[in-house]
């Protein structure tokens, strides 16, 4: 039984718009756990999951897997961590996957940050990883920045109504872009 209740912060922007970079960097200064959700289904994936093939076809096409696996999995690495401050770093990318996690984890994000980055700097990056990532071609990322905009922008708009959103500007140095990230946290710590 956990002692505190979670502080839950949601990073959201589109495909090498700097969420996995910037979390690291959060995670360092402000002593959160982070979670990246693309991560937990490549590493499926290695698992010999019983869903391990069909996590695979779905993000070589740049698809959403079903909200219940992921939120399944985001729910297990919840339970087994001691810390109570999580980053979930790229979830939830759709209303449906919002809905999911409010349900099974019953708790709202206290914060919500968007890295704000134009398309054609977020395919540059993406295309210049070299990480072996199967979505990482420029097909893949004409796919995944499509379902950005029509699936993921819509939970961006919610969480700007209900006053959650904090929008970064995801252009420039690495620092830069940390001054703004600190700035958020500096004011809504746990
Ligand atoms: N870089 C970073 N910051 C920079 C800067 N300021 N200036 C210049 N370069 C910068 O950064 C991308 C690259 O840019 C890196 O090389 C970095 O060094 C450089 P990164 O921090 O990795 O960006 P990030 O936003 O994390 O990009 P990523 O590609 O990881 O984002 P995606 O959202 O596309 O990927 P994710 O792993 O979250 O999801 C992959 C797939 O999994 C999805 O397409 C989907 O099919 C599936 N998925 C689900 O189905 N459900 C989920 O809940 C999550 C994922
Ligand atoms: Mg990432």
């Amino acid at each position: 039984l956990k002692e505190k209740t979670p502080f839950i912060t949601f990073v959201l922007g589109g495909p090498g718009s700097g969420k996995g970079t910037q979390c690291i960097k959060i995670a360092q200064t402000f002593g959160f756990t982070h979670l990246s959700a693309g991560d937990l289904l490549r590493r499926e994936i290695l698992s010999n999951s019983e869903y391990g093939t069909m996590i695979l076809d779905t993000i070589k096409e740049g698809r959403i897997v079903p909200s219940e696996v992921t939120v399944k999995l985001i729910k297990k690495t919840i339970e087994s961590s001691d810390n109570y401050k999580f980053l979930i770093d790229g979830f939830p990318r759709s209303e449906e996957n919002r809905i999911a996690f409010e349900h099974i984890i019953g708790v709202e994000p206290n914060v919500v940050l968007f890295f704000d980055c134009p398309e054609e700097e977020m395919v540059k990056r993406v295309l210049n990883r070299n990480e072996g990532r199967v979505d990482d071609n420029i097909d893949t990322i004409k796919k995944r920045l499509k379902v950005f905009s029509s699936l993921n922008l819509p939970v961006v708009n919610y969480y700007s109504k209900r006053g959650k959103l904090h929008t970064i500007n995801a252009v420039g140095t690495v620092d830069e872009i940390f001054e703004q990230v600190r700035a958020v946290f500096s004011v809504c710590e746990a």
